[in-house]
């Protein structure tokens, strides 16, 4: 039995009951929970994985009550009973940090409210938040037949110039009376000082708390979406934001779909060099054919990645965290996410009981 634990995602509107029999029916031992319900009051399909156009998603916001101790507590002890372990929550949302993003007025009061957040949830003895730091989220990205069979998937085929309009940051809007406009076009340069700042005030509460504050990279990993400067977008800026501030709490999600979608790097050596370190708090396994800004995700056994390698290379480096299967193409049938998360998970499972002992 390989050390890696087998994890699935579930989105907020999935943490139920029936779900976590269905993470256990997958061999899962583990959950990576969302609390942000991403399509409250839109009209996209909220079973399939957020694509991401210029409209945005939904509106920001309604998670607020399942960030309490209480809530999360309860979450908890639920999961539990089902015998399955908390491995991280993925996400904040939008609406309790945008000005973070932004470095807008509400900067001071939403770090208070972060750093209470990650305090409740150390407390409540889950480790890792995972995050992504990015003012476009995700974007331009399409769906499509993509996949194997037909099975519709993820793709790139350009990057959206699309600006931003005020009052939405992370392809989420927080402000549905914001006035005309757009956001305005930033470097890089001051995006990594606001990452910066954000580190600076959050990792000293995140050690203090037992809770490991993990960084996706960016997806799709574009130097610039919406005409806002992305900040992982090649594998040496994952380095960068690790020694920007040493510690074991700044850790990464890492997600070897949008490393593998980077113009630069060995997806195999990077994967080694940051499981080698232990700076990974959990995995988002997944496949990929192409490059930015041309790719497609796949099966997970049908892209480009030699993804029994990866594990390989995850064993070797005594890695003993977390994977989940991050999407999936959906499966034509009448339960499309379902059948791809088993059909991964099932692929996951045989690696993880075939891979050394
Ligand atoms: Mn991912």
């Amino acid at each position: 039995m390989a050390k890696f634990k087998l994890g699935l995602g579930l989105y907020s509107h999935m943490l139920n009951e029936d779900h976590y029999r269905f993470a256990r029916q997958c061999g899962a031992s583990h959950l990576v929970i969302h609390l942000v319900d991403y399509f409250a009051d839109s009209d996209q399909a909220s079973d399939s994985q957020p694509v991401g156009g210029s409209g945005g998603w939904g509106v920001a916001g309604k998670s607020t009550p399942r960030w309490t101790l209480p809530a999360l507590l309860k979450l908890k002890s639920d999961v539990e009973e089902a015998g399955l372990k908390i491995a991280a929550i993925e996400n904040f949302d939008p609406a309790h940090w945008y000005d973070i993003l932004l470095d807008g007025p509400q900067k001071e009061r939403q770090f208070a409210f972060l750093e209470q957040i990650i305090r409740d949830v150390g407390q409540a003895g889950i480790p890792v938040i995972g995050y992504n730091f990015s003012i476009a989220g995700v974007a331009s990205r399409t769906t499509g037949p993509f996949a194997r069979g037909g099975a519709m998937g993820v793709g790139m085929d350009a990057v959206d110039e699309t600006p931003v309009p005020n009052g939405m940051v992370w392809n989420m809007v927080w402000d549905r009376n914001a006035p005309e406009g757009v956001l305005p076009s930033i470097s890089h340069e001051t995006l990594w000082q606001r990452l910066q700042t954000f580190l600076e005030r959050l990792i000293p509460v995140a050690e203090e708390a037992g809770v490991r504050l993990a960084a996706h990279p960016d997806d799709p990993p574009a130097p610039f979406i919406r005409q806002q400067p992305r900040l992982v977008y090649q594998p040496g800026m994952y380095d960068k934001l690790l020694d920007l501030y040493p510690s074991d709490a700044n850790a990464l999600e890492f997600c070897i779909g949008s490393v593998a979608e980077m113009t630069e790097g060995d997806i195999y050596e990077t994967i080694e060099r940051h499981a080698k370190t232990g700076k990974i708090g959990y995995i988002h396994f997944r496949n990929v054919t192409g490059k930015v800004p041309q790719y497609k995700e796949t099966f997970v056994d049908d892209g480009s990645i030699d993804m029994a390698r990866v594990v390989d290379i995850l064993e070797a480096a005594d890695f003993d965290g977390v994977l989940v299967p991050d999407h999936t193409p959906l499966m034509s049938c009448d339960a499309p996410w379902h059948a791809g998360m088993a059909y991964a998970m099932g692929y996951m499972r045989s690696l993880q009981v075939t891979r050394h002992d």
